[in-house]
């Protein structure tokens, strides 16, 4: 198994957490610097079409899997134990509707590539770029703590087990730390990530725990 990462891409930050609660550790984990661009040369664009983080080479080496939240689930699926989602179909849509407001509302709108369009395109300064980013997830973790607040939250966002929306709710914290987001008024978003930083599944995917991760943001 071979898994494209970066120390600060949050997408592949969600993978790697699922990784570790499955106990599945990768043969091989390749660096793409996204910081150098390195997601759109050719090698890497015959990985991933999207130029994107992470994907996932499994040991058929066949085409990669891509899309952090499919890859967590084909894992899910692979390996069911412990699950990361709901047995209910009712607490699945929860679990995977949390999941998407990161994944695929709010993540979407900070990337690299969106970033750089800003800046080039539409002459964004730095502090510009900054406040988009705030904006963005100031916006997520708005309506995360909104549902958050709902009697279906317990230890964790569903109940009292890790599930796929942690994992998400701990990218999007890692996310907001980039751009100094304070997050303490969102109470239950500030409790979960804090009760998941003490796992040691997520603490070792961490983003400032990679290779190449700086000391200090
Ligand atoms: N929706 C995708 C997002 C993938 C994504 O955009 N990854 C970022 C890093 S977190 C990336 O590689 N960006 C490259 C770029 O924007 O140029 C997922 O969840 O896997």
């Amino acid at each position: 198994m071979k898994l494209f990462s970066f120390w600060r891409s949050l997408a592949t930050y969600r993978v790697r957490i699922a990784l570790n609660l499955k106990g599945i550790a990768p043969d091989e984990v390749i660096q793409v610097n996204l910081m150098k661009g390195e997601q759109r040369e050719a090698a890497y664009r015959a990985v991933n079409p999207m130029m994107a983080i992470p994907a996932l080479i499994l040991d058929d080496g066949g085409p990669a899997l891509f899309e952090s939240l499919a890859i967590i689930e084909y894992l899910d699926e692979t390996h069911p134990n412990p699950p990361l989602l709901p047995r209910d179909p009712r607490g699945r849509a929860r679990v995977r509707g949390l999941s998407q407001i990161v994944a695929c509302d709010s993540h979407p709108l900070i990337v690299p590539r969106v970033r750089e369009y800003l800046q080039h395109d539409f002459a964004f300064d730095e502090a510009a770029v900054h406040k988009w980013c705030q904006h963005w997830h100031v916006a997520a973790i708005t309506a995360l703590e909104t549902h958050l607040q709902d009697k279906a939250t317990g230890r964790y966002c569903h109940g009292d087990t890790v599930t796929m929306a942690d994992i998400c709710l701990a990218s999007q914290a890692a996310g907001a730390k980039y751009y100094a987001v304070d997050t303490t008024p969102f109470a239950n978003f500030t409790r979960i990530v804090n009760a998941l930083s003490a796992i040691d599944a997520f603490a070792r995917a961490h983003p400032m725990q990679q290779p190449g991760a700086p000391v200090n943001l």
